[in-house]
């Protein structure tokens, strides 16, 4: 079973907590959001939640269970599924009709009711919720808590003898997003000031435009090129192409040329490689529809042998190729000899269990941010602003592909991560319609972009 903060980060994709600057229902702007709700839609997700939280549970003493309407109705019925704990159902409002009852499904008077919530704030909710269960003869002691924002309502309902159980708490929620690299230290700072009861001053970092991006001094010509075609398109989307037949490559890129910004290959895939009938013509088919081509070989050697690879050899990258990937392990000068084409550096990969951790990530920039040939890079968290954030693992249909991969939306990394690029591989060429998926995904990036402007 994968640890409950791989856990976490499974639940968190599904969009269950945003940050930002939100307005409460009280009128006190907030941080952070939190929304359970989507847990229930993702089976499996719900099944092991059932199961973190039953762990943490003296189970004995209970004999039944009942979520507070409705975030956590599904809840406690996949726990009451887990535990064979019979469950009830308590209503929002009683019926204006019939038995007029407000808690539904077979229970005696005396039995001690386990009470399921998703979210804890001040409690209140909570203290209005049991005397309604009580009201029936049944006693409540527990009260298990997917998540507590912190703010008063265990300590409200510990104060009044309940056991309160909480699977996650917001700051160690925040925690663990910063070392991943998903919150930054400002956000996390804002939090805990919320969170101690100080009025949170929202001074957002606004991410900059593609043109300011253009505007800035010492721009590589590639990078300025690539942002160019963006304004011009109206683009951000970096098409994969990762066919195996010279054929598929050239009929991909005619189709989704006009809606790309640039066509990232694995040229060592395709099995019928000839310089001349492979290249020739996607340099052309490149110009003809304005995208760059950019080959996603990962170098990842000493700078001798990278200059080699890159010149040499059946492909002479660096013949082609305006813009390279290339891992940084190597160190500041195994990148010296990318001359013709724009770096994007491997700072964090977006697959399960990579070892690209925070530290890495952190030394990794530093050699990114001060190389003169790179540009950007490939990574799963912001980046410091001088460096373009291209970002794979993007598809609007799926979570994963049971391999490793994990993906998020394009709403999701402009907002959070301001991203620049969206890189989409499967979710374009594997579609029934390439060319209308690669619309999709160009419409969906650009208005993510623009949304994140603010
Ligand atoms: P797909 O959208 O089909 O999962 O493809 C993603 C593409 O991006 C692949 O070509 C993969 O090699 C590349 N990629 C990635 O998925 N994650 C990374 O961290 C770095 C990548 O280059």
């Amino acid at each position: 079973m994968e640890t409950k903060k791989e856990f976490f980060l499974e639940c968190y994709k599904l969009g269950i907590i945003k940050f930002g600057r939100f307005t409460l229902k009280s009128g006190i702007k907030s941080p952070f959001y939190v929304d359970l709700r989507p847990l229930a839609s993702d089976p499996k997700i719900l099944k092991n939640l059932a199961n973190y939280m039953l762990d943490m549970l003296p189970l004995d003493n209970f004999d039944l269970i009942c979520g507070v309407p409705y975030a956590a109705l599904p809840m406690a019925t996949a726990m009451s599924l887990e535990s064979y704990l019979p469950l009830i159902i308590k209503r929002k409002e009683a019926k204006d009709y019939g038995t007029k009852k407000l808690i539904e499904g077979i229970y005696q008077k005396g039995q001690n009711c386990l009470l399921v919530e998703d979210v804890i704030t001040s409690g209140k909710s909570l203290l209005e919720t049991i005397p309604e269960i009580e009201n029936e003869g049944i006693t409540v002691s527990d009260i298990v808590v997917v998540l507590d924002r912190q703010q008063g309502g265990k300590e409200l309902l510990e104060s009044k003898g309940f056991r309160v159980h909480t699977l996650f708490t917001i700051s160690e929620v925040c925690q663990l997003l910063q070392e991943e690299g998903q919150l930054t230290d400002d956000e996390v700072g804002r939090i805990k000031d919320f969170l101690a009861g100080n009025v949170v001053k929202f001074e957002e970092k606004k991410r900059k435009s593609y043109q300011q991006k253009i505007d800035s001094n010492n721009l590589h010509s590639k990078a300025k090129k690539l942002l160019e075609v963006a304004l011009e398109k109206k683009s951000n989307l970096i098409a994969s192409a990762d066919v195996l037949t010279t054929k598929e490559l050239h009929d991909l890129a005619e189709k989704v040329g006009p809606n790309i910004v640039a066509l990232k290959t694995h040229i060592d895939i395709i099995t019928d490689f000839d310089y001349d009938k492979t290249i020739i013509p996607l340099i052309d088919i490149a110009a003809k529809h304005n995208f760059l081509l950019m080959e996603d070989r990962k170098f990842a050697d000493i700078g001798n042998t990278q200059e080699l690879q890159y010149s040499y050899g059946i492909y002479k990258i660096s013949n082609w190729a305006d813009l390279i990937t290339s891992q940084v392990i190597g160190g500041f000068q195994s990148l010296d000899f990318f001359h013709n084409s724009g770096v994007i550096a491997i700072l964090g990969m977006s697959s399960a269990g990579t070892l690209t951790d925070k530290n890495y990530r952190d030394e990794a920039t530093k050699i990114a941010q001060s190389h003169p040939n790179v540009i950007g890079g490939v990574a799963q968290n912001e980046l410091p602003e001088e460096l373009l954030l291209f970002t794979p693992g993007i598809n609007l249909d799926t979570k994963g592909d049971g391999k490793g991969q994990q993906y998020n939306t394009p709403e999701h990394v402009f907002r959070n991560l301001h991203t620049d690029f969206i890189i989409v591989g499967r979710g374009i060429y594997k579609a029934e319609n390439p060319e209308q998926a690669s619309l999709s995904y160009k419409i969906a990036g650009w208005d993510a972009y623009e949304a994140s402007l603010g």
